[in-house]
């Protein structure tokens, strides 16, 4: 195994959970099955040899459990994977603190910045009118995409990038704008939907409607709130996508392993000193990895994915 990262932060969701944002259309989650999908996936990381560092849960922030989004730790961990580098890899770690472009989480900053401020001899920060989320920050060995969506604007993808030439890292832009999500319509039309299948509406309205939220639930599926949603790097220039990605020029000089349609939310995976985590409920994914020799960790994500959090938002590594 290689032992690339050494720590990581979490916080458990709070009893507020089921009040943060969402465009899912999967219902409310449960906030007591959440803890306990929340615990397995503090004990694999252990099991990774991960030392946890843990947040105290944050009623007044129903999405701070997804901690991925208020911080990045840029370090080239995927390039230096033996001990003698160790040095090296430290000596080019840097925090960033971020600026999340949903307003009710750009509090979540405050506790982070207390944290990594204990953690970390210097702290740099995306400031307006910059915003980011580091759920669209995906890093790459020495080299970071940088995804412009609904919550990461263009100023804060330049300063990020900046940042990163400071300490060393290239760095690219993935405008996913035409891919975002749009909560309010799909909500709207859901209801109507189920207006349209009552008891009262004929047979034909409630088959139309149910046609039209089968293909609204293929447009969540494809739709990407942040970069991350939709790309993972496992290792040695492998790229995980979905469909949605995997033809975007920025791509092309990797290996895409893909994620295949009906499978899509596997795609934000993550890649842990020699094993990946990835979202129980895949099969196809996940058999895909164990044929190329990835060992692999298949995680309970029900209660995160309804309100629209994947895997690596749940975790700031290093
Ligand atoms: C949000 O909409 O901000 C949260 N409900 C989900 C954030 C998920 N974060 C991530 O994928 N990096």
């Amino acid at each position: 195994m290689r032992g690339v990262f050494s720590k990581a932060i979490v916080r458990p969701p709070s009893r507020t959970f089921a009040e943060g944002l969402t465009t899912a259309g999967l219902g409310a989650p449960d906030y007591h099955r959440a803890l306990e999908q929340h615990a397995a996936y503090g004990a694999a990381l252990e099991e990774c040899g991960l030392e946890l560092i843990r947040l105290e849960a944050d009623e007044r922030h129903p999405d701070s459990c997804f901690v991925e989004d208020a911080a990045v730790i840029a370090e080239s961990s995927a390039d230096y994977a033996d001990s003698k580098s160790d040095d090296l890899r430290a000596a080019r770690r840097q925090a960033i603190l971020t600026r999340p472009g949903a307003p009710s989480r750009q509090e979540e900053v405050v506790s982070m910045r207390s944290k990594l401020a204990r953690l970390f001899p210097s702290l740099c920060e995306i400031r307006s009118p910059g915003t980011l989320d580091g759920g669209d920050v995906c890093e790459a060995g020495p080299h970071f995409f940088i995804g412009i969506s609904e919550r990461t604007n263009e100023d804060g993808a330049r300063e990020l990038a900046e940042i990163l030439t400071t300490y060393g890292y290239t760095s690219s832009f993935v405008d996913i704008r035409t891919h975002a999500r749009d909560a309010r319509a799909t909500h709207a039309q859901d209801a109507r939907a189920t207006h349209a299948q009552d008891a009262r509406a004929t047979h034909a309205q409630a088959a139309r409607a149910t046609q039209a939220q089968d293909a609204r639930a293929t447009a969540r599926a494809t739709s990407l709130l942040h970069l991350k949603s939709g790309v993972a790097y496992l290792r040695d220039k492998t790229l995980v996508i979905t469909d949605t990605l995997a033809y975007r020029e920025e791509f092309h000089e990797y290996d895409l392993l893909r994620v295949e349609p009906g499978e899509e939310y596997a795609a934000n995976c993550i890649e842990v000193n020699g094993r990946v985590l990835i979202a129980a409920g895949h099969p196809r994914f996940a058999k895909k990895l164990c044929e190329l020799g990835y060992e692999t960790m298949e995680l309970e994500m029900s209660e995160f994915q309804k309100m629209d959090g994947g895997l690596s938002c749940l975790s700031i590594r290093w």
